[in-house]
């Protein structure tokens, strides 16, 4: 039997943050779609991030992607935020969008550029200072494409390096993230290209430097549930970026392309003790051909409904059965939670805390979408420029 009473206080502590560039236009290699009324400032999409946390109250900071959201003025962005509802989250880097990057960032075989790059990092975390951000978000383009291009073992050489100098600028109580992605956009080998590199350097740097699971970033197959458990298992698992893949890195929805597997790591999560501030529960997302401000509230949804069914699960008969070595029993203990229509329960929660049951409709009617189409004209819209 589980206690309801204790599942539903633990889904009213559940905080999801949302990427400012989620809000911005995004698109694939091909064409970067405009939509009307999307942001054109930080503080834009700021104020829409606060719309995501006013209808799900579960998503009160915002993460920023530095050069994006350069801002002259970081304490007063924050200020901003604060008036509209939402803090400033994860400081996320950006070392992939600048010509010198060709060959890498702080792995490039050119001391200059990594002089840079790590100068961006610093910069970063002098960000994090005024917003009063926790966590540092580094992820790395670098990689090679051609076998010989570089020297594989060097650029790890080089990569320790840089993120040594980070970490030692980080203050107290701030964190580095380091994300793993296994291709793209180098095709041969990328530098952090899985989580055993990236906990093989978290682990060196010390306690601050842990790993962030980006659930698009790996192999078709790839059991991630497993990876969560055992990062979970060495305190090195420092939050999630979530998001859906069919094939790739495809950044949809999270939980659209596999509810099951998102429930799956959301149990590992809360077996290993992991639903606590201490992981960061992020998305990272790009709406491309979808309303962005409803697919965010959404996917917020959705990591929501994976996490109710994952607290349902039965944890003394789940023990039991798999103690007896009652297989089938076991899995039926999982999927009965899997199986819940947690809808009811999740809108009870809500209401209680002073929601409405249904945050996608309460959004649409609440005109925000027309007020900005009508607004938001002229200026140049945000998006990630590629
Ligand atoms: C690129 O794959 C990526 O989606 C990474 O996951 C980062 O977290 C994000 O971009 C923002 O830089
Ligand atoms: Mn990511």
């Amino acid at each position: 039997m589980t206690d309801l009473a204790a599942v539903k206080a633990a889904l009213k502590t559940q905080r999801i943050e949302t990427p400012s560039w989620a809000y911005g236009n995004s698109g694939t290699r091909f064409k970067v779609f405009a939509q009307p009324g999307v942001p054109r400032t930080p503080r834009e999409k700021v104020a829409d991030a606060a719309k995501v946390q006013e209808f799900t109250g579960v998503a009160p900071t915002v993460a920023l992607h530095i050069p994006w959201d350069t801002v002259d003025d970081y304490a007063a962005l924050a200020a901003y935020a604060e008036e509209r509802g939402v803090g400033l989250g994860t400081i996320n880097s950006n070392t992939f969008q600048d010509d010198d990057y060709r060959l890498g960032s702080i792995c490039h075989p050119d001391a200059a550029v990594r002089r840079k790059a790590v100068a961006h990092l610093l910069e970063c975390v002098d960000i994090m200072d005024a917003t009063g951000s926790r966590d540092l978000k580094l992820w790395f383009a670098d990689g090679t494409n051609y076998p010989g291009q570089d020297d594989v073992r060097s650029r790890q050489d080089r990569l320790a390096e840089g993120l040594a100098e980070v970490y030692e600028r980080l203050g107290d109580g701030q964190r580095m993230l380091l994300e793993y992605k296994f291709f793209e956009p180098a095709f041969y080998t990328t530098d952090v290209p899985d989580w055993g590199t990236a906990y093989a350097h978290c682990l060196k740097l010390g306690p601050k430097a842990r790993v962030v699971v980006d659930t698009g970033h790996h192999a078709p197959g790839t059991n991630i549930e497993f990876i969560v458990a055992t990062l979970l298992r060495e305190e090195k698992l420092g939050g999630f970026d979530f998001n859906s893949r069919f094939y790739a890195d495809d950044d949809l929805m999270a939980g659209a392309a596999d509810p099951f597997q998102l429930f799956r790591i959301m149990y590992e999560v809360v077996r290993g003790g992991g639903f606590t501030s201490e992981v960061a529960f992020m998305l990272d997302q790009c709406h491309n051909i979808e309303a962005k401000i409803p697919a965010i509230i959404r996917s917020v949804m959705n990591v929501q409904e994976a996490t109710a069914k994952a607290l349902l699960v039965d944890g003394a008969a789940l023990a039991e059965t798999q103690r007896s070595g009652d297989v089938l029993g076991a899995n039926a203990v999982l999927m009965d939670a899997y199986n819940t229509d947690v809808r009811p329960l999740l809108a009870e929660v809500r209401r209680e805390s002073g929601l409405d049951p249904d945050p996608v409709a309460a959004y649409a009617r609440s005109g925000w979408a027309e007020k900005v189409v009508a607004e938001r004209v002229g200026g140049r819209q945000a998006g990630w420029g590629a």
